[in-house]
């Protein structure tokens, strides 16, 4: 039977049962022919088989649950789980409640009232 042929008239020759021959069948034991994502590669061969493209930035996450989509998500300076490109927004993050607090404090202070020793009934 040719590579990539449809059902071989040897059974023998299918041994998964999914219509590829056995010699052009790119996930043995599985069905080649589902393919949720349509990328060409079988579900069960597939390693992001909810992704099309499977991995943009080839830094072996899937796309799906990449949360760097243009950065390494590997990247992790400071080894708490979260990838560095994050880790940039929440510093920047800290940093402006921070600003944001003594913004206010300072305002507060600037706004309180003053006593009129003048208009005094004592
Ligand atoms: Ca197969
Ligand atoms: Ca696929
Ligand atoms: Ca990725
Ligand atoms: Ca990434």
């Amino acid at each position: 039977m040719p590579a990539g042929s449809l059902k071989p008239v040897d059974p023998l020759d299918d041994s998964d049962n999914d219509t590829v021959c056995d010699s052009a069948d790119l996930c043995p034991g599985a069905d080649d022919r589902l393919d949720q994502d349509g990328d060409g590669a079988a579900d069960a061969c597939d390693p992001c088989s909810d992704d099309n493209p499977d991995d943009s930035d080839a830094d072996t996450v899937c796309d799906s649950a990449d949360q760097c989509p243009d950065d390494d998500d590997r990247l992790d300076t400071n080894a708490d789980g979260v990838p560095d490109c994050s880790q940039v927004i929440s510093t920047l993050s800290v940093w402006g409640l921070t600003t944001l607090a003594l913004l206010l404090l300072t305002s507060t202070k600037l706004r309180r009232p003053r006593i009129d020793v003048r208009t005094s009934t004592c």
